[in-house]
């Protein structure tokens, strides 16, 4: 029950399971990773259930490595995950850490560092290709301000969907299969971050020249700290056909993003999630982009992969359950019900439909004083997670 398996598609980025507790206030509290430490990592990710390792161009490669070490590098973590039985299912690359991104990568006022920024998304692109990812990240987690004077919003608008275009034209002239998924983040490391929220990230990609390459990666705690629905969110990627990716993990409101062990911290939304995700038939993958918490050793790190995968299955049983529990939904069906047989009002547009509904005398009185019986289905909604139905 609940053991992990490499159809269910859980992958971990290198910087989950190797994050070191740093924090704005503390050191390091386990011990920074090497080469040697992920080539084995893959054997435990493997042994656990995981399907594949996502990275960050420098989570592998260091950023003043020569092209020789690149390579080097490459092939020897290659043939890790291959001896594991891993796969990279998406790469990206970190246009945060450095002090050259600062004030950002493709939104810096610097043309030198635009351009730079491009150049190092293009070679992360051919690294993250050359070890089989198909879904290419785009984290902005530098593009944004804290002194609005200094960065017009409509340029840096500009100055994205120009880094964007050039890259979705880099990739289609490389004969790349490869598509590309932003991320919003509301805020942190930034005051402000440009494109805060999946729904803002959506928007941006129907004004790209080509907006079938690129789509959505939503994270948990991204939405969250922006106060939002999650669920709600990847609802609207989905709709759009743009959730190419996601991040799971987890989040209380209003703090810095705490990138929790799955279902760590709101069980109910979690439970929700899953429920789209495994309703609507999401077939990418289930990234846990997330980190155990500090007070843990490399032991306890295992124990919040081990969880994150553990608590995404035992909730998609729930789910299972939710969906075969007759009470529960009878009372969605009442919920539903077309009682006054006005559907017909509802279908696509037509003249004549259009003159019967404005003919067409409500009971409005009638209709506010139905009850609904949310509170009771909500309440056996909790039952259900707290496993007494
Ligand atoms: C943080 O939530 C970001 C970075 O870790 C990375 O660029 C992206 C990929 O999951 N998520
Ligand atoms: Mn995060
Ligand atoms: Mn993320």
């Amino acid at each position: 029950m609940y053991v992990p398996r490499p159809e269910h598609h859980f992958t971990f980025g290198m910087w989950t399971y190797a994050n070191a507790g740093r924090d704005p206030f503390g050191d390091p509290v386990r011990p920074l990773p090497d080469l040697d430490f992920h080539c084995a990592a893959a054997a435990k990710l493997a042994e656990l259930g995981a399907y594949g390792v996502n990275l960050h161009d420098n989570d592998l490669v260091p950023i003043d490595a020569t092209a020789a070490e690149r390579d080097a590098i490459a092939r020897r973590y290659a043939q890790a995950l291959a001896d594991a039985g891993l796969c990279v299912p998406m790469a990206t690359t970190n246009l945060f850490s450095h002090p050259v991104f600062k004030d950002g990568a493709f939104t810096s006022p610097v043309p030198s560092v635009r351009a730079y920024a491009l150049q190092k998304a293009m070679l992360g692109i051919d690294l993250g290709v050359q070890l089989g990812a198909k879904i290419y990240v785009f984290w902005g987690g530098r593009e944004g301000s804290e002194v609005d004077a200094g960065k017009d919003p409509v340029d840096s608008i500009k100055r994205y969907r120009d880094a964007f275009n050039y890259l979705i034209a880099y990739a289609k002239d490389q004969g790349y299969d490869i598509k590309f998924a932003l991320e919003a983040k509301p805020n942190e490391p930034r005051g402000h971050i440009f494109l805060p929220t999946t729904g803002a990230m959506l928007g941006f990609i129907a004004t790209l020249d080509d907006p079938t390459q690129c789509g959505v990666n939503p994270e948990v705690a991204h939405e969250t700290m922006a106060g939002l629905n999650f669920p709600h969110a990847v609802a609207q990627a989905m709709d759009a056909g743009k959730l190419f990716h996601i991040d799971l993990n987890d989040q209380e409101p209003g703090r810095y993003d705490q990138d929790f062990r799955f279902g760590a911290a709101n069980l109910k939304s979690s439970f929700f999630l899953v429920k789209l995700l495994e309703d609507r038939g999401y077939a990418g993958m289930k990234h846990f982009d997330a980190h155990a918490y500090r007070t843990e050793d490399r032991d306890g790190v295992w124990d919040f992969c081990r969880g994150c995968m553990r608590t995404y299955l035992i909730l998609q049983e729930k789910v299972a359950r939710f969906n075969a529990d007759a009470e529960i939904q009878g009372l969605i069906a009442d919920l539903l019900a077309d009682r006054d047989q006005v559907a017909g009002y509802l279908a696509p547009y037509s003249g004549p439909q259009a003159a019967a509904l404005k003919a067409h005398s409500f009971d409005i009185d009638a209709l506010g004083r139905r009850g609904s019986r949310l509170e009771l289905l909500d309440q056996l909604t909790v039952e259900l997670l707290l496993g007494v139905r």
